[in-house]
C-alpha cells in the first residue's frame, strides 16, 4: 500500500509502496478515507524533533475498518471510524485518570510498517498519510453510519483540539470574553469552540487577512491583523480597559505566547495549544503571576477523552451546531502531499485534506 514518509528532515515526503502487517490481536486494519494536513505534521519536517525518522506522517485521519484481529470487540469491518492519536492504553496512571492526552503507556506500539525489511515508524502511533493503516484498537473511535467520513477526518486532531481547549481545558463560561491568536485549521476551532460555548467576544488575531475572514465565518466577532494593530492594546480596548476572561496562543511561538498572557485580565487564563520549537524558551516575570493571579496552562489534543468527544462533536457537526465543511479550502491526493504542506504554510488553505480512497 501506499505512504508518504519522512526519511529526511527539510526534505519533501516521498511516496511508496509499504509493507503493512496483519491486523494482530487487539488490532484493527483500517482503509482510510481521507486525512487532514495539521501544521503538526509538518514541524517534525521542518525541526528536529524526538520523533525518529523514517516516519509515516498523518494523524487525522478517518476510515471504514477492513479487518480486525482476535480479541476485538469494539468494532467490525465496515464500521466507519474516526483514528484517534498517540497511545491510549487505558491502563496507565494518566489513562485511568481520565486524561488519555497524557497517556504514558508501559510498553511502545509493535512495528506495523517496512519497506524491504526495514522497520518505517508510524507518527503518533496512527501514521495516516497512507492509503491503509494498522492501529490499536484502542485509538479506534466508531461513529455514526450517516456522517460525511471525509469531513469527520478533522475530528481526529484540528476540531478536537480546538473545541476542546475551549470547553475541557479552559471551560469558558457564557459571557466570556475570548481570545484566539493564530487562526489556522486549529485556531478556527478554538473560534467555533469559543462560540458553541457562548463567549460574548471573540476577537480573532492573525497576521493574513484570509485567515480572519475564515474566523468572522466561523464566529468571531472582531478581527485583528497584528502584522497592522497593537494587539494588547486593542484587545484592552475591546474589553472596558481589563483585558480578556481567557486568551488561546494558537501557532507555537514564545512571542506569541507571551502576547497571549499580556492579553488576559488579572485572574484571566491563557491557553498554550501551539508546539514550539524543541529548544525555545519563554520568559516573562513571574511576579505579576501572583499580582494580577493570571493561568498560564498547557492544552494537550484538547484535553480530551476521543473515545466520548469524537462522537460528540459528530452529532454537534450533523445538527449543524459546528461547522466543518468550511474549514477544508482544498482537496490534495496523497502524492500531492509536499504541495498540501507549501500551501498550509503559505497560509492558503484553512485546513487541506488528503483524499485516501
Ligand atoms: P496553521 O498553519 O493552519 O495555523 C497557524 C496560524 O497562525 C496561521 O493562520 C498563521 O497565519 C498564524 N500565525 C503565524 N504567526 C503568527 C503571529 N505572529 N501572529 C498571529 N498569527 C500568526 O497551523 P494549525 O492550526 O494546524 O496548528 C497550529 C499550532 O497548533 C501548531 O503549532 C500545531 O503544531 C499546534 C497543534 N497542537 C495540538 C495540541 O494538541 N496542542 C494539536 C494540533 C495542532
Ligand atoms: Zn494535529
Amino acid at each position: 500500500m501506499k505512504a508518504a514518509v519522512l526519511y529526511e528532515r527539510r526534505k519533501p515526503l516521498v511516496i511508496e509502496d509499504l509493507d503493512l502487517v496483519a491486523a494482530g490481536p487487539g488490532e484493527v486494519e483500517v482503509e482510510l478515507i481521507a486525512s487532514g494536513v495539521c501544521h503538526s505534521d509538518l514541524h517534525h519536517v521542518n525541526r528536529d524533533t524526538p520523533t525518529v525518522l523514517p516516519v509515516v506522517l498523518g494523524h487525522e485521519g478517518a476510515g471504514i475498518v477492513k479487518s480486525v484481529g482476535p480479541n476485538v470487540t469494539r468494532v467490525r469491518p465496515g464500521d466507519h471510524v474516526i483514528i484517534a492519536f498517540g497511545s491510549k492504553c487505558g491502563e496507565c496512571f494518566y489513562c485511568v485518570r481520565g486524561m488519555p492526552y497524557l497517556c504514558t503507556p508501559a510498553s511502545p506500539a509493535r512495528p506495523r510498517l517496512s519497506r524491504g525489511g526495514k522497520t518505517i515508524n508510524q507518527f503518533l502511533e496512527v501514521a495516516t498519510y497512507a492509503e491503509r493503516t494498522v492501529v490499536s484498537e484502542k485509538n479506534i473511535v466508531k461513529i455514526r453510519d450517516d456522517a460525511p467520513l471525509a469531513i469527520c477526518s478533522l475530528v481526529a486532531c484540528g476540531v478536537t483540539t480546538g473545541i476542546g481547549a475551549v470547553v475541557n481545558t479552559a471551560k469558558v463560561e457564557p459571557g466570556s470574553n475570548v481570545v484566539v491568536i493564530g487562526t489556522g485549521g486549529v485556531g478556527l476551532n478554538v473560534v467555533q469552540g469559543a462560540r458553541l460555548a457562548g463567549a460574548a467576544r471573540i476577537i480573532a488575531v492573525d497576521v493574513l487577512d484570509n485567515k480572519l475572514e475564515f474566523a468572522r465565518e466561523m464566529g468571531a466577532t472582531h478581527v485583528l491583523n497584528a502584522a497592522k494593530e497593537n494587539v494588547i492594546d486593542r484587545v484592552k480596548a475591546l474589553t472596558g480597559g481589563y483585558g480578556a476572561d481567557y486568551a488561546f496562543e494558537v501557532i507555537g511561538n514564545p512571542k506569541t505566547i507571551s502576547q497571549a498572557y499580556e492579553s488576559v485580565r488579572k485572574g484571566g487564563v491563557a491557553v498554550v495549544v501551539g508546539v514550539s520549537d524543541e529548544n525555545a524558551e519563554l520568559t516573562f516575570k513571574p511576579v505579576w503571576m501572583m499580582r494580577q493571579s493570571k493561568t498560564l496552562m498547557g492544552c494537550a489534543y484538547g484535553s480530551s477523552r476521543p473515545q466520548v468527544d469524537f462522537p460528540r462533536i459528530v452529532d454537534l457537526y450533523m445538527e449543524k451546531r459546528i461547522k466543518l465543511d468550511e474549514l477544508i479550502t482544498r482537496h490534495f491526493a496523497l502524492d500531492e502531499i509536499n504541495e498540501a504542506f507549501r500551501a498550509m504554510e503559505a497560509g492558503e488553505v484553512a485546513r487541506g485534506i488528503l483524499d485516501l480512497a
